[in-house]
């Protein structure tokens, strides 16, 4: 006879067994394939620990992205890249501070303290990625006075740096974001992708924010709207 004791036990004992395997293919249930890339966003020495522009926790970002892109055919990185006297440095606006906001042509603008001028060593890429099969290294923000978040239009809404044509050309349907910093180059990015009809996944554990005036709740806000996928590092099968 079974008692009631022994009834919830086996109950358990087969929700668990039933549980088990649901939970590990959910852990990796994405494969990349040839149709997929990964936009590594502006992992530059200025968004690192001691630049002008240290995103929190950037560095933590470098192992994660690495291990991440072995699971990717296709790989193209970003490096933001201004003039000096770029239009986005509070530094050229008399009376301005870093972080706080001025209205151009274009919209309204943050200002940032200098950062990744073109040629300098904080705009280089860190000397800790490790990703030698990247295909394409795609620059941004180099008109003086127009910035650049997106990694597929300026932020006059109509300039291109032509990364859409190229992915488009290299026949890539999906896109997977990742790097700095998750509420300006990559929330910008992604939802730039979504508009040139990619399929869209911002791996949230390859980035961090810099999460001013509420930035960073309005770019996952922003991003959900447009069917932007958040996904972690975890969900992504890299196979052996
Ligand atoms: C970025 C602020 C200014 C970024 C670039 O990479 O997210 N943020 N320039
Ligand atoms: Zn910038």
């Amino acid at each position: 006879m079974l008692n009631r004791r022994h009834i919830l036990t086996a109950l358990g004992t087969t929700a668990l067994a039933a549980l088990a395997p649901t939970k590990l293919l959910a852990a990796a249930s994405i494969k990349p394939d040839d149709a997929s890339a990964l936009l590594v966003i502006d992992v530059q020495n200025c968004f690192l620990p001691g630049g002008s522009l240290a995103v929190k926790e950037g560095e933590q970002v470098v192992p994660v992205i690495n291990k991440m892109a072995k699971a990717f055919a296709n790989v193209v990185m970003t490096q933001d890249w201004h003039t000096q006297g770029h239009v986005s440095f509070a530094s050229v606006h008399s009376g301005k501070k870093p972080f706080e906001t001025i209205d151009l042509p274009y919209g309204k603008q943050v200002l940032w303290p200098d950062h990744c001028v073109q040629g300098t060593d904080g705009a280089a890429l860190s000397k800790d990625l490790a990703i030698p099969h990247a295909e394409l290294i795609i620059r941004k923000g180099f008109h003086k006075d127009v910035d650049s978040y997106s990694a597929f239009l300026e932020a006059d809404g109509k300039t291109s740096t032509g990364l859409a044509g190229y992915l488009k050309g290299r026949k890539i349907k999906r896109i997977f974001v990742a790097g700095l910093a998750t509420d300006f180059c990559v929330a910008w990015t992604a939802l730039d992708a979504r508009k040139a009809g990619f399929e869209v996944y911002v791996v949230e554990d390859a980035c961090r924010g810099i999460d001013t005036q509420g930035s960073l709740a309005k770019a996952w806000a922003d991003m959900a709207k447009a069917g932007v996928k958040r996904i972690q590092s975890a969900d992504i099968a890299v196979s052996a």
